[in-house]
């Protein structure tokens, strides 16, 4: 084709003042809740501050005899375990998307879509899984509780903390909330170990023992149950952003597992002994008590 001066020109002149042709938007931009600079200060301040107390709880364990370094090193562990996380998570792992689709209906128009997508921080639900248990063992070994209701604290608290990451990456409003509401219903079988089979066990046990679990254990049942409204508000409703939540969390997680920590390792060390059984177990192994018989060398 041979292009005649003055035709792309008018080629131009026609085809912009053609309007746009419009389109039918069916729903907004998606929506992105992630973490900012805040968020990310406050992981790592955390991981320093779980890093910190980790080598302080050692150095308390190693300071005492095997037998009495049970709850050291499990607090030692819970606030190990609370590090790596954190480290993953200030790191940028640990991370990922969820995708929740919002159905708006309007009046005179067809329904609307918005999508939302939110970072969802699944290490701590993997760091959940492990120090839960071991801040419960905690406890049931300060009251002497029996082995079949640690037993069942440790499976509901394990159930709880599954069924949260489910809720946590659940598609729609239904499927999550379904599945908050059987995390909630492992935490009161948790909430009854602790609250109330733990009472009546200890309820045996020494004067001072007694009050420092009272207090303890209600500490730990207040601290705990702040999780599951946090998470409503943030994870679940999607109301607050993410540093809001890293934040509150960042809280939490240190008076739950530093905070809780000092405060039992040096109330046990200022005892005189908690449990000889368990202590005895703690060093020999079970059935060591008692297995020393008349003529053994
Ligand atoms: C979830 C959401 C689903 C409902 C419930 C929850 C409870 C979580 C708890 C977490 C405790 C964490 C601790 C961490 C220590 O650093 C999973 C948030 C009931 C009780 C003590």
């Amino acid at each position: 084709m041979i292009v005649e001066p003055g035709m792309v020109e008018a080629l131009k002149k026609a085809t912009s003042t053609v309007a746009p042709i419009p389109t039918v938007i069916p729903g907004a931009d998606p929506i992105y809740q992630t973490a900012g600079d805040v968020g990310n200060r406050t992981l790592w301040a955390v991981c320093i501050i779980m890093a910190l107390s980790s080598l302080a709880f050692y150095g308390m364990a190693f300071r005492q005899p095997v037998q009495k370094r049970l709850f050291h090193i499990l607090t030692a562990f819970i606030t190990t375990f609370a590090f790596l996380s954190y480290f993953a998570m200030a790191s940028g792992d640990g991370i990922s998307l969820n995708k929740t689709v919002i159905t708006e209906s309007h009046k005179h128009v067809p329904d609307t879509e918005q999508i939302i997508y939110r970072e969802v921080y699944w290490a701590r639900y993997v760091d959940w899984s492990v120090t839960t248990p071991l801040l419960l063992m905690d406890l049931a070994l300060m009251a002497g509780l029996s082995g079949a209701n640690i037993l069942v604290a440790i499976v509901a608290d394990v159930i709880m903390v599954l069924t949260g990451l489910f809720a946590a990456y659940g598609k729609g409003d239904g499927q999550k909330w379904g599945w908050y509401a059987w995390a909630c219903i492992a935490y009161l079988v948790v909430v009854y170990q602790l609250a109330v089979n733990g009472r009546s066990t200890v309820a045996s046990k020494d004067s001072k023992t007694k009050a420092f679990y009272g207090a303890i254990a209600g500490f730990t049942l207040i601290l705990w149950t702040v999780y599951p409204i946090i998470w409503g508000i943030a994870d679940g409703g999607r109301l607050v952003g993410l540093d809001a939540e890293i934040i509150s969390y960042a809280v939490l997680d240190v008076l739950a597992k530093p905070v809780f920590g000092f405060w039992l390792l040096f109330t046990h060390d200022s005892m005189s002994s908690t449990s000889p059984s368990l202590e005895g177990f703690w060093s020999n192994g079970f059935g060591s008590q008692g297995t020393l018989r008349v003529g053994d060398d």
